[in-house]
């Protein structure tokens, strides 16, 4: 798999996949990286890659020319690749997004700055749009790198475990259920006591019957899309009915 990616901040890309599981998926040559920097494709004495908006308003306007001749150089090295834009106009990143983007080579993603790229670069040379959520960021960077870490995580032989045991018991659209590790007694309490019990078909039943009941708690919009069978539906059932006798029933 190869990520290319079309930023003004190259180091900040670099850096931020040197480190955990990217970085060593790159030393591992699982994934390949390099990064194009529009202002390397300027021919002005300034390397001037931004311009004010026809229109006006406030705000500058990413400029088509450096944007295009990164993108052309990224395509002579990864002509199959999408070119994908992260932009807050996107439609939303989600895991099967980046499940469906483990299958392929990779990407070329272009990193946004300023107000926006001029409409013509996007209308011409943009694949796909994709936002990481409804929330004001000051670029491109940082949702690539998010989307990159996703869909990092989900190839072969870059975690320890396989990946498709991974996906089946934490990415089933449930909530992770919590997690304890030593000491077994602290000041903040004590280790519930199943997961002590050596008996490994109910702490199996009772770190589903969490993350169900996390899920119902705190996203029952994840709830609401899932198609739970009897035995989850007997569990979240009987987590419901403890949080109700634990919280009083009305
Ligand atoms: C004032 C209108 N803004 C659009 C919502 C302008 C604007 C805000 C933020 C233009 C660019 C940006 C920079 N953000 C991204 O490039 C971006 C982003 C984000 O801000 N949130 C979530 N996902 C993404 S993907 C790219």
């Amino acid at each position: 798999m190869r990520f290319d990616v079309i930023t003004l901040f190259p180091e900040f890309i670099r850096q931020a996949m040197a480190i955990g599981v990217v970085g060593r998926a790159l030393d591992r040559q699982i994934i390949g990286l390099d990064c194009w920097n529009p202002r390397d494709y300027t021919e002005d004495n300034y390397r001037t890659v931004d311009d004010r908006p026809y229109g006006g308003g406030p705000g500058m306007v990413f400029m088509i020319e450096p944007l295009r001749r990164a993108v052309q150089a990224a395509r002579r090295v990864a002509p199959d690749n999408p070119v994908i834009l992260l932009s807050p106009q996107g439609q939303r990143f989600d895991q099967s997004r980046a499940k469906s983007m483990a299958a392929g080579s990779g990407a070329i993603f272009v990193c946004g700055r300023y107000e926006g790229l001029d409409q013509r670069f996007v209308d011409h040379y943009v694949d796909e749009e994709l936002s990481i959520g409804d929330f004001v960021l000051s670029g491109g960077e940082l949702p690539a790198l998010a989307v990159i870490d996703a869909v990092t995580r989900l190839l072969p032989g870059v975690l320890h475990t396989d990946a498709s045991a991974i996906e089946d018991s934490f990415m089933d659209g449930t909530l992770d259920c919590p997690h304890y590790t030593r000491p077994e007694k602290s000041e903040e309490g004590e280790v519930p006591a199943v997961l002590l019990s050596g008996n490994h078909a109910l702490i199996a039943r009772w770190r589903r019957k969490q993350s169900l009941g996390a899920t119902w708690l705190r996203r029952p919009d994840l709830l609401a899309q899932l198609n739970l069978n009897k035995v989850d539906q007997a569990l979240l059932r009987e987590f419901m009915d403890d949080h109700k006798a634990e919280n009083g029933v009305q």
